[in-house]
């Protein structure tokens, strides 16, 4: 559904840029028209949407690792088989992204070569462990929170096969975020211990959380760029805005304390003020140095040598398949 043929070679005379055509482009981005595989783009919009689409990508299947981790270990029947079908719909998400990267031209076994190889990014976020069940609750809440946050805009963002993944991405994300709110209500309604690991919970993963949306905008080098081709509708302080103001009210709800002494309400912006986030730490996770960057890499890397005899078999049924079809 969201992978079509790129029929341009090298030489096609598409793939020859010049300032006529990228005007052309531009105004097609500015009235607000989706751009398709097949259709001419610069070759940094190109680029910049594998990126982006890559990275997401990656994000999505690393970040099954640390909710995983607990499948074995839910509470309860019912919350097992949410947990799992929550982790399974990360998997697709990830499946996606890489189809619709491949519209652009980048094949899935490329795009894995630079996660596996460490040159490719994934989110933050996924470097940090899963102590206890109040985690799952959190990821949940905090972390698809984010997500969708981010995500809605990009279901009008100018490439037409990411935007249009996007569309049923949120909508699972939707169920994710509600299934961790229910457990961290469920957590911090019961006893005092229960509360005590929702709030631990939210402690960890509150700061991390902020610094999915990216650097400051004024340290964020692809942010004009992306917002000029309506990659990024908002910029990534604005989102992390929006998330602090719907987050924090959900967290008083649950009778639970941000772990943020500057937090405060602007009564005259109606936002909610926050302190200074570690940007230190970020950094350090993004250089491979988080809590778990090294397992996280391990993991995926064993996943994948586990999984070569399906991919060669997989091969060898399409080749003979073909052998089949052509006699
Ligand atoms: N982690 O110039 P900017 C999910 C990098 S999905 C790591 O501001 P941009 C679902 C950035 O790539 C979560 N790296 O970049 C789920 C760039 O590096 P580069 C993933 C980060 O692209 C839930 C450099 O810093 N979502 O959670 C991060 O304009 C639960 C400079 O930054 C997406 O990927 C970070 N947090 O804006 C799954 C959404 N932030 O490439 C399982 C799509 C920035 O030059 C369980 N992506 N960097 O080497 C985006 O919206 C954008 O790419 C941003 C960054 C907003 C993430």
């Amino acid at each position: 559904m969201y992978t079509q043929a790129l029929n341009v070679s090298d030489g096609d005379e598409r793939t020859i840029e010049d300032a006529e055509r990228a005007a052309r482009f531009q105004a097609r981005i500015d009235a607000e028209e989706r751009i398709e595989p097949n259709d001419w783009m610069p070759a940094a919009y190109r680029k910049t949407l594998v990126r982006q689409i890559s990275q997401h990508a990656h994000s999505e299947v690393v970040g099954m690792l640390p909710e995983g981790n607990w499948i074995t270990r839910a509470p309860t029947l019912r919350r097992k088989a949410a947990l799992l079908a929550k982790v399974q719909d990360e998997c697709g998400h990830g499946l996606y992204l890489y189809a619709a990267a491949e519209t652009l031209g980048a094949s899935r076994e490329e795009l894995v070569d630079q996660l596996l190889s460490g040159k490719a990014k994934y989110s933050s976020i996924f470097n940090y462990p899963t102590l206890t069940w109040a985690d799952i609750g959190a990821i949940g809440w905090l972390v698809d929170g984010a997500a969708i946050m981010n995500q809605i805009p990009l279901c009008r963002c100018s490439y037409g096969p990411y935007a249009r993944a996007m569309i049923r991405v949120c909508k699972e994300e939707s169920f994710h975020q509600r299934q961790g709110y229910e457990i961290m209500l469920t957590l911090a309604k019961g006893s005092a211990e229960q509360k005590a690991l929702a709030q631990d919970a939210l402690n960890r993963w509150w700061w991390p959380c902020l610094m999915m949306f990216g650097p400051p905008d004024q340290a964020s080098q692809h942010s004009d760029t992306s917002t000029k081709w309506k990659i990024k509708r908002f910029s990534n302080d604005e989102l992390r805005q929006k998330f602090v103001d719907a987050t924090v009210p959900q967290a008083h709800y649950l009778g639970l304390t941000v772990p943020d002494p500057d937090l405060k309400k602007n009564d005259a912006t109606g936002h909610w003020e926050y302190g200074e986030i570690p940007w230190d730490e970020f950094k350090q996770v993004l250089a491979g140095n988080g809590p778990c960057n090294r397992d996280r890499m391990a993991a995926r890397r064993k996943a994948h040598d586990d999984g070569a005899w399906v991919r060669e078999a997989a091969a060898a049924y399409a080749e003979k398949r073909k052998k089949k079809l052509a006699a």
